[in-house]
């Protein structure tokens, strides 16, 4: 469900917000569809074309691996930094250190969005081949607030809430190359999200920082 917030006799389809985005790449977060929950916020062409073209050639060199999943594997390939999680450990470990390149992009992306995400600690790279998608999940609580930046092909965010017994509330949101995404508050605690398999080849570049209690009690997960 996506309302359109355009008037009837506007020509562009795009919901009202998202046209604001697509008008205005701008230095603050966009005013997004009200529908959307509270603590999601995006903002289009965080980077330009170049710098997605170069950070394209740096993710392909790095080492990833099938996603697993209590001794599944998932379509979609990741590689992790500073901390990844140990899904069938419900633990999450050191990683190698985040790439000075990643941490440049996390600061340009701050920069251009107006959004903070403060104590990098983490940086998972997925990549997403044709037909790949992400299920329907909540971040570990191990880790805080999540900054998102979409690569080389758009896709359909969507998030959903339990609000009676099998009945939710649904919104979506379309990821633009080269757009961000920040979920903090209401929208990364309460609400779940996913991606249906993508179209073409994506990638994304998803930024977290650590809870609190996760900061002082290593073992908590
Ligand atoms: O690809 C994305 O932007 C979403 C990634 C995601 O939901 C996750 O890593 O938990």
């Amino acid at each position: 469900m996506q309302p359109h917030l355009l008037p009837p006799h506007h020509k562009d389809k795009r919901p009202f917000w998202s046209l604001m985005a697509a008008i205005q790449p701008s230095l603050f977060p966009m005013p997004v569809d009200p529908a959307l929950p509270p603590g999601l916020l995006y903002c289009v062409d965080v980077v330009t074309p170049e710098d997605e073209r170069c950070l394209l050639d740096r993710i392909a060199n790095l080492p990833f691996k099938k996603f697993q999943f209590h001794g599944f594997e998932g379509k979609r390939r990741v590689v992790s930094f500073g901390w990844c999680y140990d899904f069938s450990n419900h633990k999450a470990l050191p990683a190698d250190p985040i790439p000075d390149f990643l941490v440049e992009i996390h600061r340009k992306i701050q920069a251009a969005s107006g959004f903070a995400l403060p104590n990098l600690a983490q940086v998972l790279v997925t990549e997403y081949a044709p037909g790949a998608p992400i299920d329907w999940h909540k971040d570990r609580p191990f880790f805080d607030d999540v900054m998102g930046l979409s690569l080389a092909s758009a896709c359909n965010f969507r998030l959903r809430k339990s609000v009676d017994k099998g009945k939710w509330r649904r919104v979506s949101l379309r990821l633009e190359p080269r757009s961000a995404y920040l979920l903090q508050g209401v929208a990364r605690r309460e609400w779940e999200h996913s991606i249906p398999p993508v179209e073409s080849l994506r990638y994304s570049v998803t930024f977290r920082n650590l809870r609190s209690s996760a900061r002082t009690d290593r073992s908590f997960a």
